[in-house]
């Protein structure tokens, strides 16, 4: 369909793709969206936060470093009951993966049998697992991979040369090094980045081309609109361009043909018509609950009448039925002017 879309991807081509007239772009996604998924069906991810707050590491989007002073209590890691009852409530509202995150720079040793046991109870209910636990060595990728982890996110969050506004206290190299040990451990690699961060195009382009040239590429995509979390040193991160976040949504879909792309944070920030757009330009996951780690989601219920209105259903579920939500009208009054 389209012969020179494959790697090795530099900023350059991707930089090319981003700049396409929004139409010709669009048109480039859905190509290859079709090729391989149904476009009218959505994968739901669930988020799960069991361990929050107080990180060692100093990225300037978190909210839980503990750099930054957001108001945040620092928890500890939270017991398997209710991390399973938390699992059994996102099974009942539909979701078909649980993924579970821990504000840490790395695991410990002696957490990661507690953090087994939350793999094995999870995956016992009949949810894909995911976990985002920060860094990981060999053995500890093993050992997740040992209890029946069927995912870990991992991201990258930028370009290599804008990293280093971002963060300072983890390079670039380390985090590629993690992936790496996910991938040798046999599970499967959930890996993306943040929007909106006062970077450009060409930042985009360059996250998408390290993302794209990973060998393979990540089966699972989150594409995150930055939430700016007052207190963090991000904050006051320029508005973005809603259509840049389509774009780079687009641009990902081409460069990752068969990963699932996942709408992330900041999804509810973008509102039901940007959002339409994301899935026309080959979005097909979402994290889906009224909560991310510790910042608010789109609601649930607001998800389904999306969903109803757009025709789109979740991965596993029958067809969304007839739309029920009358469109919007609004009335004007003409003011007669003299
Ligand atoms: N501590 C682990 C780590 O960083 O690898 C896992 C949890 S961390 C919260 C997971 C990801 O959430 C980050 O890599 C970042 O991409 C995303 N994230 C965190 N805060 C965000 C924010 N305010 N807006 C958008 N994405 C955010
Ligand atoms: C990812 O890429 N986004 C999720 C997940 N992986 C772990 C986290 C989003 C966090 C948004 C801000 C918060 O609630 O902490
Ligand atoms: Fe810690 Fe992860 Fe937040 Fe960075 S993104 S401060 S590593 S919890």
């Amino acid at each position: 369909m389209h012969p020179n879309q494959s790697p090795p991807w530099t900023s350059e081509r991707i930089a090319a793709l981003l700049d396409l007239p929004l139409p010709e772009l669009l048109w480039q996604a859905q190509q290859t969206h079709r090729a391989h998924f149904d476009p009218t069906e959505v994968q739901l991810s669930s988020l799960l936060s069991i361990k929050t707050g107080g990180c060692a590491e100093d990225c300037g989007y978190c909210p839980q470093s503990a750099h930054h002073d957001v108001g945040l209590k620092a928890g500890k890691l939270m017991d398997l009951d209710t991390v399973l009852a938390n699992a059994r409530a996102a099974k009942e509202a539909g979701a078909a993966r649980f993924c579970m995150g821990a504000a840490w720079r790395e695991p410990k040793d002696r957490d990661l049998d507690a953090v087994a046991a939350m793999i094995e109870g999870v995956k016992a209910l009949g949810l894909e697992t995911c976990m985002t636990l920060g860094m990981l060595k060999p053995e500890q990728a093993q050992r997740l991979a040992g209890s029946g982890l069927d995912y870990y996110n991992h991201n990258l969050d930028t370009s290599p040369a804008f990293y280093g506004n971002i963060i300072t206290t983890r390079v670039y190299q380390e985090r590629l090094d993690t992936l790496h040990h996910v991938r040798e451990a046999g599970m499967k690699v959930c890996c993306g980045g943040i929007v909106g961060m006062g970077e450009g195009r060409i930042e985009r382009a360059g996250l998408l081309a390290e993302l794209g040239n990973l060998d393979p590429y990540p089966e699972s995509v989150p594409i995150n609109a930055l939430v700016r979390v007052a207190g963090t040193p991000l904050e006051h991160a320029p508005d973005l361009d809603p259509f840049e976040f389509v774009r780079t949504v687009a641009a990902a879909r081409i460069v990752m043909p068969r990963a699932r792309v996942r709408l992330s944070a900041g999804r509810r920030e973008l509102g039901d018509g940007v959002q339409a757009l994301c899935f026309l330009a080959g979005a097909n996951s979402i994290f889906y609950g009224d909560t991310l780690l510790v910042t608010g989601n789109a609601e649930v219920d607001a998800d389904r009448a999306l969903f109803a209105r757009l025709g789109l259903h979740a991965e596993g579920m029958p067809a969304a039925p007839e739309p029920s939500v009358p469109a919007a009208r609004r009335t004007i009054a003409l003011q007669q002017s003299d």
